[in-house]
């Protein structure tokens, strides 16, 4: 009796176990057809308005189908994150279509305004997408940086913690690999003992242009291993392993293994006849292999020798399954791109699209009827509402938004002033995130700063000490133990709210976009400070860049900046960065000059951070001491600081001139500004917190025919009146602000680099100190137009040129 139960029982459970691979595989055909189908339309159904390809990557979808089939059908649970191999969007777009998160008009919209994205986005295509891919590589940087930051969060019960944690999963494209960031963020996981994180890796051995290194699975592995990850390989499917298995099956595999990658991917696109070519030539001694050539005709030789793993549903159950705990694992999917389509292995295979032909011949092999070809069922061997049934217990169809609500961190109205008569804006910074450290505000705890290896040298010491260093377990700091006098305190702990980096700058915005999407991804919202040198921020553009574009928030200071980093100089000069500030989707760039500016602005963009329509903020300082205005700030002042430009010196109704600084170049402009008083008394002195801000709102009021800011700022001097913009960056960052208003303008800032040397030297060498301003102001009065009400004809104004030219 009671075995018999146990036999019902079994008997049940193998059936459930059948009936859930028989719904898989449906599934895993039907995404493979929609993926494909979704291309087709876009390239070949759709008006084309402008002769351009609309592209999409068939073979690249083709290639991951199983794997994505098994993950979001099966494998993930709603606390797992997952960023996509950029090409395989359409697989994605396919997925979410079936799962009821996606529309039938936007895959008919495919690559097209409004359609699904090219690439997944969070910002385009919204809350099915947990990270956006698009440069590889990034996506796959992404994840790490998320598990990091996923325990920053749990170990600090910043989250509920009694649902396990949730798996941050990279869909990686062989090629992917190659790409720097990757090994950099490796080595940084490695440090931080990251956990909850797979990486599997669509090991097709094609990249764009060509087939892949021999072997490069093994240095793969390797590599992985030696970072402490798990590596589980999907090699061959059942029905090759169970060739294998035959008599004589091992030389069969040792061919296969031994076969170089171009010839099994060349053998993959020519089918079965020319794998028996070759088996013919090479094995036919074996009596074994000769059966098994025989009992296979040219189409099933060809399903015998593409059974990879990757293509094999049950084999990648299995193997995600059978990974159960925390570490950090990477799937090596043997798989084959474009497989099931008629350019399957082929090299050039990459951005091919089907012709009409082939399309239609592909369609009636999948059994898709004509004007069925987005329904979710056509063409399936399963009944309707089994699949619907199955769709519907799927773990992430129900779950819900993927998006996170966070509640907003609330900001003092305002943060402690750094004080004293001569301040650099870095100095400045230290000293006021080192005072919100001694609060015991929300904000203070909320805060967390990270730093590519230069965190004392950025000024972010004075935090440190008192908030200590992010690290998954207790590590105490051994110079102090040891009574090794030092400022700095850096004991380790889970409750640290600082990231120590290895000097990797785009692990450092990799780690800022992570934190900065905390609100969404996990429910509580973190504000992330970054420091780094101005200059490598270019190092890193390209992760800053993907920060932005998946809408991450936080801060970056960086720090120092320009030529006025003086005798530490030369190859660390940075120039054109303002004008990333300026061109940056997503990024307010902002370059005070005083302390109290810099208090003004931190504050706000606490604030901005969090706003709904808000922005990540990019501070640019100096290491320049400088005479502090010592002055009152009033409400007027801080909205014109936050605005991007006020009047540090009135200009007198309808005066001649005025210069325009930004930044540590304050000292020189208002000495220009002072020895001008007598040539050009009324003369303005203009100081710019935000170039950026202010070219933005300018540009917006044109579209809404508005009046500017700056407009009205400029509008205070007579019109046709000369101008002086002078920063230590490069002088197109604010050269266009004689377009505002048509004013003749001298833009004075640096574009060459590479002198050490000391400020004044510097300053003069690239014609940024006060009598090059002074030259300037008299070149733009001498282009001045004339002044039609002045008493004088011709209306020019003429002064003496600086010393230099004397
Ligand atoms: C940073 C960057 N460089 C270049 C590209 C263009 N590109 C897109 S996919 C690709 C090849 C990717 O090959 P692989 O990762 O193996 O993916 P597969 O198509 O084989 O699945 C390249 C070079 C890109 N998207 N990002
Ligand atoms: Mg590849």
């Amino acid at each position: 009796m009671l075995q018999a139960l146990e036999g019902e029982i079994g008997r049940e459970q193998v059936s459930a176990a059948n009936d859930k691979i028989a719904c898989l595989s449906a599934l895993e055909r039907k995404v493979l057809w929609l993926s494909t189908w979704m291309i087709h339309n876009a390239n070949h159904l759709r008006p084309n308005r402008d002769g351009l390809k609309v592209g999409g990557h068939q073979a690249s979808s083709a290639s991951v189908a199983t794997l994505m089939t098994a993950l979001y059908f099966d494998v993930l649970r709603p606390q797992d994150r997952v960023a996509v191999k950029p090409h395989a969007s359409p697989v994605f777009h396919a997925v979410q279509y079936l799962l009821g998160h996606q529309t039938r008009e936007k895959l008919e919209r495919f690559r097209a305004l409004g359609g699904a994205q090219s690439y997944p986005s969070r910002t385009k295509d919204g809350e099915t997408v947990d990270f956006s891919t698009g440069s590889v590589g990034l996506g796959v940087g992404m994840t790490l940086f998320t598990s990091i930051a996923q325990d920053y969060l749990r170990l600090k019960h910043l989250v509920p913690t009694e649902d396990a944690p949730g798996r941050m999963i990279a869909l990686a494209g062989d090629a992917e690999l190659d790409e720097g960031n990757i090994f950099e963020a490796l080595l940084e996981g490695w440090k931080h003992d990251v956990r909850n994180l797979w990486w599997v890796i669509d090991y097709n051995r094609q990249s764009l242009d060509a087939v892949v290194s021999d072997r490069l699975f093994g240095r793969i592995d390797a590599m992985f291993e030696m970072m402490g990850w798990r590596v589980v390989t999907l090699k061959y499917g059942r029905l090759l392993e169970a060739a294998f298995a035959r008599p004589d099956g091992h030389h069969l595999r040792e061919w296969i293994d031994a076969c170089p990658n171009s010839l099994y991917s060349a053998l993959v696109y020519k089918g079965g006849e020319g794998w028996r070519e070759h088996l013919h030539r090479d094995l036919n001694r074996y009596p074994g292999i000769r059966a098994i050539l025989d009992d296979h005709d040219d189409a099933a030789l060809q399903r015998l020798m593409t059974n990879l793993a990757g293509h094999d549903l049950e084999a990648v159950l299995d193997a995600f399954h059978g990974v159960v705990d925390d570490r950090p694992t990477c799937f090596i999917a043997y798989t084959i791109k474009g497989y099931g389509l008629p350019f399957a292995g082929h090299k050039d295979n990459h951005a091919g699209l089907m012709n009409r032909d082939q399309m239609a011949s592909f369609q009636r092999s999948m059994g898709v009827p004509k004007g069925a070809e987005w329904d979710l069922f056509a063409g399936l061997d399963i009944r309707r509402e089994r699949l619907s049934a199955f769709l519907e217990g799927v773990p992430l169809a129900g779950c819900g938004p993927r998006w996170r609500d966070a509640l907003r961190v609330a900001v003092p109205p305002s943060l402690p002033m750094a004080r004293g008569a001569r301040l650099s804006t870095q100095e400045a910074f230290g000293r006021i995130l080192g005072d919100i450290a001694g609060t015991d505000t929300e904000l203070a705890q909320r805060i967390v700063t990270t730093s590519p290896d230069v965190t004392v040298s950025t000024n972010l010491g004075p935090w440190v000490n008192r908030r200590g260093i992010f690290d998954r377990a207790e590590r105490a700091d051994t110079f102090r133990e040891e009574k090794v006098v030092s400022a700095q305190r850096w004991a380790m702990s889970p409750q640290g709210q600082h990231i120590e980096l290895g000097i990797a700058e785009s692990n450092l915005f990799l780690q800022l976009a992570a934190f900065g999407l905390a609100g969404p991804l996990f429910g509580t919202r973190l504000l992330p400070i970054g420091t780094l040198y101005d200059p490598f921020i270019k190092r890193g553009l390209d992760a800053l860049n993907y920060a932005c574009y998946q809408e991450a928030r936080f801060i970056l200071v960086a720090t120092p900046s320009g030529i006025t980093l003086a005798p530490e100089g030369g190859a660390h000069q940075s120039i054109g960065e303002p004008l990333v500030g300026l061109t940056q989707p997503g990024l307010v760039g902002f370059e005070p000059a005083f302390a109290d500016e810099l208090a003004a602005l931190l504050r706000w963009a606490f604030e901005e951070i969090q706003r709904e329509s808000g922005e990540s903020v990019y501070f640019r300082l100096s290491t320049r001491p400088i005479e502090q205005p010592g002055r009152t700030f009033s409400s007027h002042l801080e909205k014109a600081i936050i605005a991007g430009a006020y009047w540090l010196r009135e200009p007198a109704d309808q005066a001649e001139l005025a210069i325009a600084y930004c930044g540590a170049v304050a000292p020189e402009a208002l000495a220009a500004h002072g020895e001008l008083a007598e040539d050009i008394p009324g003369a303005g002195l203009l100081a710019i917190t935000s170039p950026d801000r202010l070219h933005r709102d300018w540009r917006a009021a044109l579209v809404k025919g508005e009046i500017s800011i700056v407009e009205r700022l400029l509008s205070r001097l007579r019109p046709g009146a000369a101008l002086v913009t002078v920063g230590d960056f490069h002088p197109a960052t604010l050269s266009w602000l004689g377009a505002v208003a048509g004013n003749p303008i001298v833009p004075l800032g640096v574009d060459r680099f590479g002198q050490s040397g000391d400020i004044p030297d510097l300053y003069q060498a690239y014609r940024i100190d006060a009598d090059a301003i002074l030259d300037a102001a008299a070149r733009a009065c001498l282009l001045a137009l004339p002044d039609p009400h002045a008493s004088t004809p011709g209306g020019r104004i003429s002064f003496s040129p600086s010393t230099s030219e004397r």
